[in-house]
């Protein structure tokens, strides 16, 4: 049991989420690693959504409501994080939810389904082996994909994920909107959109942004007017402040 008074009791809860997925068979083994990287990021940044996190869920939400076949990536971290809120994005953007995992397997491609399904998603890609098909580039088993989802997309959503595919997404002629906690990682630099913050905070937000922009004119224009570099070099220097701030240098 967390005790509610623990200084880091969110904290707790959320990797109580991560173990429980794993013991249902959503999560990767490795995908608990991945959660302590992001834990170590999400620490330095001050564990909250900074303005740079903000502008890229508004630009985020533009760029999703003016593509024409936008898809959201889902995999286990993410299943086992928040499939409700991941559910309500597709809804929310009018994307289409496709399973794609790093390290395969039919059984947790089906555990992730029936979590999504029990969210109340419906028509989940990545499913039906008839319709898969090959991305170039990539050897990962994230290079199978479903022709009718990521293959086709114009807008992909890559939450808590490896640089390969955004780089491989990218070299496709996608535009990438990724959820990273790690501003250095390789999929945070080759996205066209990176926001960095803890996915369980965000994508609510993205939710709602999407709800809140959905009727605006000139999504276009918004999602083109930003600079992801400079945003992402924004984060570092917050991490900088953060970590002089710690070593009372500042
Ligand atoms: O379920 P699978 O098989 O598709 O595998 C999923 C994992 C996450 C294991 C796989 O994609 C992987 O190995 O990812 P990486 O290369 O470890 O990258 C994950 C990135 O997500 C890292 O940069 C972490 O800092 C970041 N991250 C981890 N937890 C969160 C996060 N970013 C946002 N919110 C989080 N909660």
């Amino acid at each position: 049991m967390i005790p509610e008074s623990h200084p880091r009791a969110e904290s707790l809860r959320i990797r109580r989420r991560l173990a429980d997925g794993y013991g249902r068979g959503l999560v990767a083994k490795e995908g608990l690693m991945a959660h302590g990287r992001g834990e170590a990021f999400d620490y330095l940044l001050g564990e909250k959504t900074s303005d740079m996190a903000r502008r890229a869920i508004r630009t985020a939400a533009a760029m999703l409501l003016a593509a024409k076949r936008p898809v959201v990536s889902v995999n286990g971290n993410v299943a086992a994080l928040c499939p409700g809120q991941i559910v309500e994005l597709a809804h929310a953007s009018g994307a289409a939810l496709e399973i794609n995992l790093f390290y395969g397997g039919a059984e947790r491609r089906e555990a992730i389904r029936g979590v999504l399904e029990e969210c109340g998603a419906s028509g989940i890609l990545g499913m039906d082996p008839d319709s898969l098909c090959t991305l170039r580039g990539l050897d990962s088993d994230r290079r199978t994909v479903d022709r009718n989802g990521i293959y086709a997309a114009d807008v992909v959503v890559v939450p808590l994920e490896d640089g390969d595919r955004t780089e491989a997404l990218a070299a496709a002629g996608k535009r990438v909107i990724a959820f990273d906690l790690n501003p250095l990682s390789r999929t945070a630099q080759a996205a066209d959109i990176t926001i960095v913050d803890n996915i369980v905070r965000a994508v609510g937000i993205l939710v709602g942004e999407c709800g809140r922009l959905a009727a605006q004119p000139g999504l276009e224009d918004m999602a083109e007017g930003f600079d992801n570099a400079e945003n992402l070099s924004e984060c570092v220097v917050r991490i900088r402040d953060n970590l002089s701030r710690m070593a009372g240098i500042a």
